[in-house]
């Protein structure tokens, strides 16, 4: 595997790891706009970016358990019906470095910003199986098990030198309403080669792995794919598990993300001066959740105050009626008057009333997956 032919990068991202390429955005970056521009968009790839440039042969191929087994090129695509869906894709790593601090867990170090916002544009999973014979949303029964799994061009060490690839359920992927996407751009522009050049999965509400890039293959399958990142990675263990007692196939691979929130105007220790503050960042929920409400503290958790929330305003090519962002993340706001050093603290609800855990050892596992403690920040007030 060689490195060399990865694109150019923006030099503000912070790397965590270099090959593969795993990076991301300046916490304050994430706040700056609603959508996240790709160049600033956190990077989380397993191997090189594969270079895919005779785009009239790229072609996706659709098999498994159909009766018609199809290829289809980027033009058969493209003819099908285009959706804009705004949805924020994470990566279940986001802040594990944090929960390194209570005891070391393995995998790249993420601080707060390996989550990002976008309009993603595409066809439907579900238009592009009914190409093959299946229907939308019926004959559940049948569908019972099956998965439809995503198979990528690139070259992971974790598959042995073989493309990185994972599975969603079939049920999920025939539901139009799941807004599962074939993308090909992001933010009204074509996919960069870091997010998928020419195409890529995008599933809505789910941890980030579930969204395969670079895509290669669909294949219709009868249980869940059995690929390294569906079975030997994220998963969330309880904290008594080790890596002497592990044992993957206990549990089951982590889909939805749950509710998220992290403050992103202040750096985890900031040094102020006495007056008002700006306290502001961003709340996610998976599953098509949205947020019902964001509560930010500013003396340690003994009283909060309800912040406000904003979604998007004004983006010319958004023009769906698009159920106003379900899939999207809010960013939400309080000035506050901070005179003494405090601790500053966010947590968001979602429209389910699922709350987020306070402490982070409560949640400890040891892939250090969905870190979604409390988010606290120590706040020195200079006078
Ligand atoms: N798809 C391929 N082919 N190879 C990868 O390494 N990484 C996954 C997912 N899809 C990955 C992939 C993970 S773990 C995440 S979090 C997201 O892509 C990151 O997407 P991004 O780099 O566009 O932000
Ligand atoms: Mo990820």
């Amino acid at each position: 595997s060689d490195y060399s032919t990865d694109p150019p990068r923006h030099p503000s991202l912070q790397i965590n790891s270099k090959e593969p390429f795993n990076a991301e955005p300046p916490r304050s970056a994430l706040v700056s706009s609603y959508l996240t521009p790709a160049d600033l968009f956190y990077k989380r790839n397993h191997g090189p970016v594969p270079i895919v440039d005779d785009i009239e042969r790229y072609s996706v191929s659709l098999s498994g358990l159909v009766e018609n087994p199809k290829q289809l090129f980027m033009n058969d695509i493209r003819k099908l019906p285009k959706y804009n869906v705004t949805a924020t894709l994470q990566c279940a790593g986001n802040r594990r470095t944090a929960m390194s601090k209570t005891k070391t867990v393995k995998g790249v170090g993420w601080d707060v910003s390996a989550i990002g916002n976008a309009v993603w544009s595409g066809a439907k999973l579900a238009d592009l199986l009914e190409l093959v014979g299946i229907q939308k949303l019926t004959a559940i029964a049948q569908f019972k098990g099956k998965h439809v799994e995503f198979v990528s061009v690139d070259k992971c060490k974790e598959e042995n030198g073989g493309p990185y690839k994972s599975s969603i359920p079939l049920i999920q992927a025939t539901n139009p309403e799941a807004d599962v996407l074939l993308a090909y751009e992001m933010n009204g522009e074509p996919l960069t080669r870091d997010h998928g050049y020419p195409l890529r999965v995008v599933v809505p509400g789910v941890i980030g792995a579930r969204s395969v890039k670079w895509l290669e293959a669909i294949n219709i399958i009868a249980e869940e794919c059995q690929g390294f990142f569906m079975q030997k990675d994220y998963k969330m263990f309880p904290p008594s598990v080790n890596w002497d007692n592990i044992n993957w196939s206990t549990r089951r691979p982590q889909m939805d993300f749950p509710v998220q929130c992290v403050i992103c105007s202040l750096e985890d220790v900031s040094t102020i001066k006495p007056g008002k503050v700006k306290i502001s960042g961003y709340a996610a929920s998976g599953g098509g959740r949205g947020i019902e409400r964001v509560d930010v503290s500013i003396d340690g958790g003994k009283t909060w105050i309800e912040a406000s929330r904003s979604q998007k305003s004004g983006i010319p090519y958004i023009t769906d009626d698009d159920n106003s962002d379900k899939w999207a993340w809010v960013l939400f706001e309080v000035t506050a008057d901070i005179l003494h050093s405090t601790e500053v603290i966010a947590k968001a609800v979602d429209s389910s009333a699922n709350v987020q855990p306070e402490k982070v050892e409560d949640i400890w596992n040891l892939r250090g997956i969905l870190n979604t403690s409390w988010h606290r920040i120590q706040v020195q007030v200079a006078d």
